[in-house]
């Protein structure tokens, strides 16, 4: 670390200095974390011992999977100081149709999915079409964590411990052409590992899409794991979107390919039911889903006998951050 001596001769770090040196060190250890094979069980040790060193720890650390050092992200509306959702729940109260449409399917079955070797393919209108390893994705930027909500279209929410990084870092390295409108985000449809693929719930792969100047929003985050780990399988393992005002289904799932378009892609849920699901699916008490009402939400893990409902609130609490997106349009129409 570098050390300024100022007038007064205290030797003080610049604030500048010290972040640049946890990000380094963070830069190191996850150099490491990837020479030991992203999810070897050689880790292990060393992993218990990185995450006591970790700077964001807001929970204990729940020790099912390697150490995914982070710090504390800093951007606006990144962190909510609500009470975390515990782990237990986050992992096993879940929707990933690949594997079961139960919400406990997921955590029964997704430890078939192989996260490791792992490309995530970009192409499509952008200068630099490229295929990244997971390894080459996790060394793109530095590692935050951030807390957000998650609101299901199903009427639940939780509030989740993220880290990753903003999309908008790896849609810079790529360079999208002027002609680029909208991203596309393929997910494994591997019917082999997969049990769900082979059942006609979907159109598989499961797909889903933003606008590019979502997609390039701050908030929009490219998730490597949650609560001081890597994602579990059944989270969405080894790289998914977090995408926090909108219905969680636009959250996609296991990334393998990236996809720039001049026009708005097919997505899996509005194929299914373009009545129900639209395009934009921001999260929005005041237009109902047609077969119920989206005006309030249950918080996962701590829906006792006596708990309220929570009022949902517009674009899930984010509209200071991302109202200005949607500006004079007809939220009704475009939902
Ligand atoms: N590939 C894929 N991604 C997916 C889904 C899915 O079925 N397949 N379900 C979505 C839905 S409906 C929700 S609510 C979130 C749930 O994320 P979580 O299980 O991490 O809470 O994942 C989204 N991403
Ligand atoms: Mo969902």
């Amino acid at each position: 670390m570098l050390i300024k001596t100022n007038r007064d001769g205290f030797c003080q770090p610049l604030a500048s200095e010290i972040t640049s040196q946890r990000v380094y060190e963070q830069r190191r250890t996850l150099v490491k974390l990837m020479a030991s094979g992203v999810a070897g069980a050689a880790l292990s040790a060393w992993a218990s011992r990185a995450a006591h060193a970790q700077e964001a720890s807001l929970t204990p650390r729940p020790g099912k999977q390697p150490a995914l050092p982070s710090v504390k992200s800093s951007l606006a509306g990144a962190i909510t100081m609500e009470k975390l959702t515990p782990y237990k729940d986050a992992s096993s109260y879940n929707n990933f149709y690949e594997f079961g449409t139960d919400k406990a399917d997921p955590a029964r079955h997704a430890h078939t999915l192989k996260t490791s070797p792992w490309t995530v393919e970009i192409e499509g209108l952008v200068k630099k079409p490229a295929q990244y390893t997971l390894e080459d994705l996790l060394k793109l930027s530095a590692q935050q964590e951030r807390v957000y909500r998650l609101r299901c279209v199903e009427g639940w929410s939780m509030v989740i411990p993220w880290i990753g990084y903003s999309l908008s870092e790896l849609i810079k390295k790529v360079e999208p052409l002027g002609s680029a409108k909208y991203v596309e985000f393929v997910t494994l449809a591997d019917p082999k590992t997969m049990p769900g693929v082979g059942s006609r719930v979907l159109d598989w792969p499961y797909v889903e899409a933003l606008r590019l100047d979502e997609a390039m929003h701050p908030l929009t985050l490219l998730s490597f794991g949650m609560y001081g780990e890597l994602l579990p399988n059944q989270n969405g393992a080894p790289v998914r979107l977090v995408v926090p005002w909108k219905y969680g289904f636009k959250s996609g799932k296991s990334l393998v390919k990236i996809r720039f378009t001049d026009k708005p892609p097919a997505t899996a849920w509005n194929k299914a039911a373009a009545n129900e699901y639209g395009f934009y699916s921001n999260v929005n008490p005041n237009v109902d889903h047609p077969r119920w009402s989206q005006a309030t939400e249950r918080r996962i893990g701590e829906d006792g006998l006596f708990a309220k409902k929570r009022k949902t609130l517009m674009f899930n609490g984010y509209e200071a951050q991302v109202g200005q997106l949607y500006a004079g349009m007809d939220l009704k129409k475009f939902f």
